[in-house]
């Protein structure tokens, strides 16, 4: 089995269009990697989201990481960071980067923002886009500190989400490759997906695009194919998925003051323990624990 590394750098550079999938906790990119995907999305919207807070740096870098570890402990498909800003300056990018090998996260994404960044999909217009050299100056020192050739990173574009249009894509994203991004995320807040196209039309496979399709879902994914798109990513499905199965539990269960209604719609708790891998540690003791298994601590 290659690094988690050489994975998401093939991935990123396949002749086919690759899919990755949000994941905010352990268990969540565990159920990312069982249901096939070959990739996994760390979304800052969803991690912040899991821990009740909002999308703008409130969670610190370092308790992303913390999470970061988990999930990359539970599964073994390379995860590409939603990074933020890098949570600083080329300083702290760098910072990030070594921290991030350690922990075995395959690549990283900065977007073009300032620090405390907000969600593109929360007032984008206003939003205030950082310097060209500033940021190729942070993309730049992430490619100098990272020690495994294969660690990628992504550079994103958010001109088009403060509508300062292609033209200012296009020159972002090309001081952007020049400085060393191992892909671009050209990204759009629009329902159908003329912007993306148009960019598509003109960048012409100059590096991977990478793309995000919230908003203009209904495209069919062959489009983006076709158009050249090398990675898609579905970035708070699994999020908003179970938001709306805790809801409606929770409301039902409260109402009933019963767990007749819930029992047969949701997970076992043996389920549950498969997917913590319980089975594993069932079959150490057997090994290492003095007289076999007999489900003791010590
Ligand atoms: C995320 O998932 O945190 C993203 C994608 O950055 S978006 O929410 O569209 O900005
Ligand atoms: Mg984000």
């Amino acid at each position: 089995m290659s690094k988690k590394t050489t994975q998401f750098k093939t991935l990123l550079n396949s002749d086919q269009t690759e899919f990755l999938m949000e994941a905010h906790d352990g268990i969540s990119a565990r159920i990312v990697e069982e249901a096939g995907f070959k990739g996994i999305w760390g979304s800052g919207l969803c991690i912040s989201a899991a821990m009740g807070v909002r999308d703008n740096n409130e969670a610190s870098w370092t308790q992303v990481l913390d999470v970061l570890e988990f999930m990359s402990d539970a599964s073994g498909i390379p995860i590409l960071l939603d990074a933020d800003t890098g949570y600083g300056n080329f300083n702290n990018v760098r910072r990030l980067v070594r921290k991030l090998e350690q922990r075995g996260v395959a690549a990283m994404c900065i977007e073009d923002k300032l620090f405390p960044k907000t969600n593109s999909f929360i007032k984008g217009e206003q939003q205030p886009l950082a310097d060209v050299d500033e940021f190729c100056g942070k993309i730049k020192a992430a490619k100098d500190t990272q020690h495994d050739a294969d660690f990628c990173v992504v550079a994103r574009v958010e001109a088009l989400i403060t509508g300062q249009g292609l033209a200012e894509a296009l020159r972002r994203a090309t001081a952007y490759r020049r400085a060393g991004a191992d892909a671009i995320l050209i990204h759009s807040k629009k329902s159908s997906p003329d912007e993306i196209l148009a960019f598509m039309k003109e960048w012409r496979g100059n590096s991977p695009v990478v793309i995000v399709p919230t908003t203009y879902y209904t495209t069919p994914t062959s489009v983006f194919s076709e158009a050249g798109v090398s990675v898609i990513i579905w970035a708070n499905h699994l999020m908003r998925a179970s938001i709306t199965a805790m809801q409606q539990a929770a409301t039902l269960i409260n109402r009933e003051r019963s767990l007749e209604p819930v029992e047969h719609e949701i997970a076992t708790v043996k389920e549950i323990f498969r997917l913590q891998n319980a089975g594993e540690l069932d079959e150490a003791e057997t090994r290492y624990l003095p007289g076999g298994n007999t489900a003791q601590g010590s």
